[in-house]
């Protein structure tokens, strides 16, 4: 087992792989920009080290600082989180070469699932049932065409080097199909310097359905169910919950074990979501994110499992402490994501807390880098906290976080906690009864 980790984030999330190493007895080391000097993470490790300005270029996405400050410290392996260099293959590559161990997946499995046709191709032949559309990309308009022929419109036209909702057009119709070609793989250039693009049949009304997996690195992998993240705005989730509302036993099962199978066969280690539109019963795999998401706290919740201490086992070597017959779901979880954003408009807006009180009691966990007093900078991501709630089941976990939002104090900034006091007064949202075009609807209802 190591000795040392160096968590490569900040906020929540640092702290989240913080207190997985206290308990497992391994020093933590954090890495700040100068903008983080009073940050909690860089309070909470046992060692920090400053690597850099403000800019996240220049800091946290610097690559060889942060190799340095493994090397200063003799830290033996690194947690990225999520965002930053989490999903950068280059980095696992020199991670690799300079004997550093990233907790995470190869940077193998890290390229295929970062290029969206090799990562829907390679799903394919997995067994993994794929929303009907290019295979392959779409070179010119006249393929385009043809594609749109076979499998009917509307298609939607993504980007292969994008993902999360990056670059992407929908053509409702043959009329509509080329500029909707030309402008994406133009917007796919000038974002990604890529403009290759591929197409699906669009899908009107579907959920987000992810599940989660889990491998071992050696041919073992198994399934942690899913979470219906269907909430959101403009591609940033709002809300989360696990067990999906709508998921069946029997549609768990099955989708569950393709993914597991999928992802044993290919020596997947470590964390992974697989991502899923839903609709009519169907599920139709998009993208494969290949880290920790900040959403994973619903899924510890339902199956009572600490996700970060199994990433840090396999990443040692050591077998993950579960098989796939140990693992059963307990109640139900929500997550809302409290966010330094101005509703309805959701500007940033960072400032100084000046009160700060987490809620707390049977089934809340509030995970947030918050303190009172503290300054949020305006440099980053707007996410200062999450609050996870758990009952025994949907109705109960909902009251749980109507409560614990009535605990919950963040003064001195505004914060998307308003926004989920007014959700609980929807009945759809008390129903379960969501796509994920819901929150965009509602939100252009009620302020317009
Ligand atoms: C789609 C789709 C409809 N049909 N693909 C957006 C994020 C990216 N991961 C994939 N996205 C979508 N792909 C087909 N074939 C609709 C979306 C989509 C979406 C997906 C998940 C969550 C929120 C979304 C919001 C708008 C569009």
């Amino acid at each position: 087992m190591f000795d040392k980790i160096l968590i490569a984030n900040r906020g929540e999330i640092a702290l989240r792989v913080i207190r997985a190493c206290r308990e497992m007895g391994i020093q933590s080391v954090a890495v700040h920009s100068t903008a983080d000097a009073d940050a909690m993470h860089v309070r909470m490790a046992d060692e920090s080290v400053c690597i850099g300005p403000a800019p996240s270029s220049a800091s946290y996405l610097s690559m060889p600082a942060i190799i340095s400050a493994c090397e200063i410290t003799g830290a033996q392996a690194i947690h990225p989180g999520y965002g930053f260099l989490s999903e950068n293959a280059a980095f696992v590559q020199m991670l690799e070469d300079h004997g550093i161990t990233f907790i995470g997946p190869r940077a193998e499995h890290i390229r295929i699932m970062g290029d969206k046709i090799t990562a829907k191709d390679t799903m394919k032949n997995l067994g993994v049932p794929c929303v009907p559309g290019s295979d392959g990309g779409v070179d010119d308009v006249d393929q385009a065409r043809s594609v749109a022929a076979r499998i009917g419109y509307p298609v939607i036209i993504k980007a292969t080097a994008g993902g999360g909702g990056r670059g992407m057009k929908v053509a409702q119709d043959a009329k509509g199909l080329e500029v909707a070609f030309r402008t994406a793989r133009a917007e796919a250039k000038a974002a990604f310097g890529n403009a290759d693009v591929y197409m699906e049949k669009y899908l009107q009304r579907p959920r987000h359905i992810e599940i989660q997996v889990f491998g071992d690195g050696k041919g073992r992998a198994v399934h942690l169910g899913e979470r219906d993240c269907s909430l959101q705005r403009r591609h940033q989730k709002v809300l989360e919950e696990a067990p999906g509302p709508v998921i069946t036993t029997e549609e768990r099962a099955h989708i569950g074990k393709v993914c597991a199978d999928a992802v044993a066969r290919i020596g997947y280690a470590g964390a992974g979501t697989i991502e899923f539109l839903y609709e009519d019963g169907a599920f139709y795999f998009i993208e494969m994110n290949t880290r920790l998401q900040v959403e994973h706290p619903v899924t510890e919740a339902i199956f009572g499992v600490d996700l970060v201490r199994q990433q840090i086992l396999v990443a040692a070597g050591a077998d993950m402490e579960f098989r796939q017959e140990d693992l059963s779901i307990r109640g139900h979880s929500i997550e809302v994501r409290i966010n330094a954003e101005k509703v309805p408009g959701f500007s940033p807006c960072p400032g100084r807390i000046t009160q700060y009180h987490a809620p707390g009691g049977l089934g809340v966990r509030m995970d947030s880098a918050l303190y009172d007093g503290y300054s949020i900078p305006p440099y980053y991501d707007s996410l200062i906290g999450k609050l996870i709630v758990h009952g025994r089941d949907r109705a109960e976990a909902l009251a749980r976080l109507d409560r614990a939002l009535g605990e919950l104090i963040v003064d001195g900034i505004d914060t998307t906690v308003p926004l989920f006091t007014a959700l609980l007064q929807e009945p759809d949202i008390l129903a379960g009864n969501y796509s994920i075009h819901w929150l965009e609807r509602w939100l252009d209802q009620k302020f317009g």
